[in-house]
């Protein structure tokens, strides 16, 4: 891929996933593929949430007061808000914020529910739409003034350790989400200057884009007491003490999207796990004017098969020549192709093409589909995942010099360096290297390769989105 930001714009707009040209900068039409895709990919983390949370609904819109309230929250967003200040031609009494993200929006509820320590835990997630007014470059699904698929989770605990205990939950969650999706990621503990305002700490997810480029793709953060005091969220103990409960807050948004079109797509367009494709099998009959019938027939039988077995499968019948139709296959990133005609038919057999490596599979019609489907999906989703987590890991090289970090990241690779985890030292580093330090990973030994100190972590430094 030569140039991907160019092959990511055409193949959102040729795979029909969005229409980008809706008339608000950051804004974009879900079209019904990509409506689709977006819908299996969140159906996918809703099991994932649904095992230890309840889905709700909050309002879009916050009160003024309350956004000002947690003061290194609203500084954080500040820039970003945009505010409904008018009902009609009259003017609000208090402004309104559409939210940006909702701690905002929820916590003041906490408050009002959270009575005694036998309310806690609350483990709660909605998926929504919020608004960033962001500065840097706008790209459709990575960086969005319309976050359409905001998947946040808000949780509140009794003590400190049930919210760090809570923090590698969420950590856990998303790894099982992108491991299903095939997406490589690192984990890394943001430095403290790009923490989620208001959070003790937070843990990102990063991924790797072909053009060297890591995504932030999920995070998860640590709230310790911070919103509880400003929210005046207590609760009673059982000694009739009334204290602070600890909380945590993560999320994801439409760079989900964005990741599984760019880790796994190629030249020909998509290609995605079968698990989300909105079409998992496509079947295409070639008609000659001879065997017609047949062909029909078992076309018709093949595809109540597949469906009655669960999976998502669609007959291309159009009167078009075959050749479009494996094209537009292949741009959909349709998993399994099944070619029925009447020669091979003569044969016993039919073909598959899977969409990963466009190998073609002689399959007898004797032999069970099904099984054969099931274990081509699993191979495609774990071929998919290895060619991907490979290309992350063969890119993360570790270096001994800020000169080479700079060469490792001209290269479209990953700069592993040893660090003090001292700010004024990264902030430095940021400054002198122009590039960002993504995060850090555990404890080693050996010197800063910046100040020369004792170093505490290993570093990651990347060219980040
Ligand atoms: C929170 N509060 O808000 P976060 N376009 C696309 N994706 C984005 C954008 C954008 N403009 N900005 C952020 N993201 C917490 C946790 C509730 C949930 C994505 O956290 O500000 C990033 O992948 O870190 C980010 O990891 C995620 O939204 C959550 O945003």
């Amino acid at each position: 891929m030569e140039n991907f930001s160019e092959w990511f714009h055409n193949v959102l707009e040729e795979a029909e996933i969005l229409d980008s040209r809706y008339p608000i900068k950051g804004m974009s039409v879900w079209l019904p593929k990509g409506f689709k895709l977006r819908k299996y990919i969140t159906e996918e983390l809703r099991k994932l949430l649904d095992e230890e949370h309840d889905e709700t609904l909050f309002p879009l819109l916050v009160p003024e007061n309350e956004l000002a309230k947690e003061g290194i929250h609203v500084k954080g967003f500040e820039e970003e808000v945009y505010w409904v200040t008018h009902g009609g031609s009259k003017e609000l009494n208090e402004k309104l914020a559409i939210r940006p993200t909702s701690e905002t929006a929820i916590y003041p509820m906490f408050a009002l529910w959270i009575r005694s320590h036998i309310d806690l835990p609350i483990k709660l997630y909605q998926v929504v739409n919020t608004f960033r007014y962001e500065t840097k470059h706008t790209r459709p699904l990575i960086r969005v003034r319309e976050i359409t698929t905001f998947a946040e989770a808000h949780t509140v605990h009794v003590t400190k350790e049930e919210a760090e205990e809570q923090v590698k939950t969420g950590i856990k969650i998303y790894s099982e989400l992108f491991d299903k999706l095939a997406i490589p990621y690192i984990v890394s503990k943001r430095p403290s200057w790009d923490k989620f305002p208001g959070a003790d700490y937070t843990m990102a997810f990063d991924t790797f884009f072909p053009d060297g480029k890591t995504l932030q793709i999920g995070t998860v953060h640590n709230l310790g007491q911070t919103f509880a005091k400003t929210f005046d969220i207590k609760y009673e103990t059982t000694e009739s003490t009334h204290e602070l409960p600890y909380q945590t807050c993560y999320g994801l948004s439409d760079r989900v999207i964005a990741s599984v079109i760019a880790t796994h797509g190629d030249e020909k367009g998509l290609v995605l796990p079968a698990i989300v494709a909105p079409v998992q099998v496509t079947i295409i009959p070639i008609i000659f004017k001879d065997g017609q019938e047949e062909v029909l027939s078992k076309v018709e039988e093949i595809e109540k098969l597949i469906k009655d077995n669960g999976f998502r499968v669609n007959v291309d019948n159009r009167d078009i020549r075959p050749g479009k139709k494996f094209y537009e296959a292949e741009l959909n990133g349709t998993p399994l192709r099944i070619e029925i005609g009447p020669r091979d038919l003569k044969e016993n057999k039919i073909v598959l093409t899977r969409r990963d490596t466009l190998e073609k599979i002689n399959v007898s019609l004797e032999d069970d589909l099904i099984d054969i489907i099931n274990d081509l999906f699993e191979d495609m989703t774990k071929t998919m995942k290895n060619k991907a987590w490979k290309r992350l890991n063969g890119n993360v090289i570790s270096v001994e010099t800020l000169l080479e970090s700079k060469k490792t990241i001209e290269n479209g690779q990953i700069a592993s360096i040893k660090w003090c985890g001292e700010d004024s030292c990264g902030e430095d580093i940021e400054e002198e290297t122009g590039l960002d330090i993504l995060g850090t990973q555990e404890k080693t030994s050996g010197k800063c390769i910046y100040c020369g100190k004792d170093a505490k972590y290993n570093a990651l430094i990347a060219k980040t989105y």
